[in-house]
């Protein structure tokens, strides 16, 4: 078995979340992926959030498996022909700086092209072209100006932003695939090209299905939003539906047994049509099955806050546990609220690999999401992330074929930091 991208390299020079996502991805699907650091300094996530003193925090740790890093002062002239040889050698380079930075380094597109015109140079940016271009963004950024956090929350309260990271890790996933994307365009068209991804499409791309509420709201009411139930008139824009369903299933999260200590024993009900009379059964109103107010979907919508009130009477009898269990039984769609430490417990993810357990020489053992996408012939390993630097050397010599003389000239001319040992951080 190889892994799919084996033989791809990868010029990383991304930080914080968003790149980090995307070259984490192709690093577990095989690429080689260097990533490129400031001389100690590092990507700023190394010191946030710090949990264990003087270890890479887990923001960085989670982010960074799987890939070397060399340190580079790109601003420095040696460090300049460093990273002038690594596009050279390089299939892709990826970055996520603030706007126009590339180009202040002194590489802008024609110059990189005219280094390595197969190079395909991916880029993650806050907005794509227009007013707000130049501004550099954050993950809530995002959420808030491609249409997520205006359509998150309840009727009556503030917008809001979810813990879910579509804004970076949304748009990281988004760069991946046209990465990969423009790598297959290249196998036949041998070039290289740019591949931009805006954060704001990105978490736009994800909240289509508002986009779709928006234009369908100049016909009518949104008949399956709890506000048209609650004959409350809607405006010119798409409300925020709590947790009512994105689909056309009515849906609800419902009490389950210990709700009132437990602020996650609820689950997720959806009042699915083609299984409507097992609900109706199922919580002990079969008479709805033929009742003219609740047999048919369009009946029920005006109804829908009774219904799941009466729906709640019996979830509330179970745990979320034997809730599921039961509805599972009849194919009628739920799903309990998991905690995350229920997630970090859970034995079947650990055993998919979707959680992993790594170790790191200086904070030990701790928990990771590993490759949610899993291919049947190129598992993915999980390997820690690199400390600061650790493959300076490896890489200026085995990647770049400078002798011991060359290397040493680099590291005098201040463009690289001594690489931080293993043995020494232990
Ligand atoms: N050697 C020398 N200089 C380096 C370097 C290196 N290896 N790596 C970075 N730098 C320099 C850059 O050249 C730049 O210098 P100038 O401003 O003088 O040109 C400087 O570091 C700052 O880079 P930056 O603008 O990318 O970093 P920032 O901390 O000021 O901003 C962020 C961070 C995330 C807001 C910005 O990078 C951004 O908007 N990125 C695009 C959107 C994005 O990905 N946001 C999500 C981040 S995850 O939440």
């Amino acid at each position: 078995m190889t892994q799919a991208l084996k033989g791809v390299r990868i010029l990383d020079f991304t930080h914080v979340q968003s790149g980090p996502t995307c070259t984490q991805l192709l690093a577990w699907f095989g690429a080689d992926v260097i990533k490129v650091e400031r001389p100690g300094v590092g990507d700023i996530t190394r010191g946030q959030l710090q949990d264990v003193p003087n270890a890479d925090s887990l923001y960085f740790t989670m982010l960074n498996h799987n890939k070397r890093s060399i340190t580079l002062d790109t601003k420095n002239p040696k460090g300049k022909e460093v990273l002038t040889a690594l596009m050279k050698t390089c299939d892709v380079l990826v970055e996520n700086f603030g706007p126009g930075v590339l180009d202040r380094m002194g590489f802008p597109w024609e110059t990189i092209q005219k280094i390595n015109p197969k190079l395909i140079v991916a880029s993650i940016k806050g907005f794509g072209p227009g007013p707000y271009e130049d501004c550099k963004v954050y993950e809530n950024v995002a959420q808030c100006t491609g249409g997520a956090a205006s359509t998150t929350g309840f009727r009556d309260g503030l917008p809001l932003v979810t813990g879910a990271q579509i804004g970076d890790s949304g748009t990281g996933l988004h760069l991946a695939l046209g990465i990969v994307t423009a790598l297959y365009h290249r196998t036949m068209s041998g070039k290289g090209q740019k591949v931009t991804a805006a954060m704001q499409d990105g978490v736009l791309n994800l909240s289509r299905v508002k986009l779709r509420d928006q234009q369908r709201l100049a016909h009518g009411p949104l008949k399956e939003y709890s506000q048209f139930g609650e004959g409350i008139p809607f405006g010119d824009a798409v409300p925020r539906a709590g947790n009512d369903s994105g689909g056309g299933q009515p849906g609800r999260i419902l009490k389950c047994k210990g709700w009132d200590t437990d602020p996650n024993a609820y689950i997720y009900f959806i009042t699915q049509a083609p299984v409507w009379e097992k609900i109706c059964d199922v919580i002990g109103e079969p008479g709805w099955k033929t009742h003219p107010d609740y047999a048919k979907p369009a009946a029920r919508l005006p109804r829908l806050n009774e219904i799941f009130a009466r729906i709640e009477q019996w979830t509330m009898t179970k745990t979320k546990f034997e809730a599921m269990e039961i509805l599972n039984k009849d194919d009628i769609p739920c799903g309990p609220i998991l905690s995350m430490k229920e997630l970090a417990e859970d034995q079947s993810l650990r055993a998919t690999g979707t959680i992993v357990e790594v170790d790191h020489p200086t904070r030990g053992k701790y928990l990771s999401v590993g490759n949610p996408i899993k291919l049947s012939d190129s598992p993915t390993v999980v390997k820690r992330s690199p400390l600061l630097g650790e493959h300076t050397d490896e890489i200026l010599k085995d990647v770049l074929g400078f002798n011991d003389n060359q290397v040493a000239e680099i590291h005098n001319s201040g463009a690289v930091s001594p690489p931080r040992k293993v043995e020494a951080a232990e």
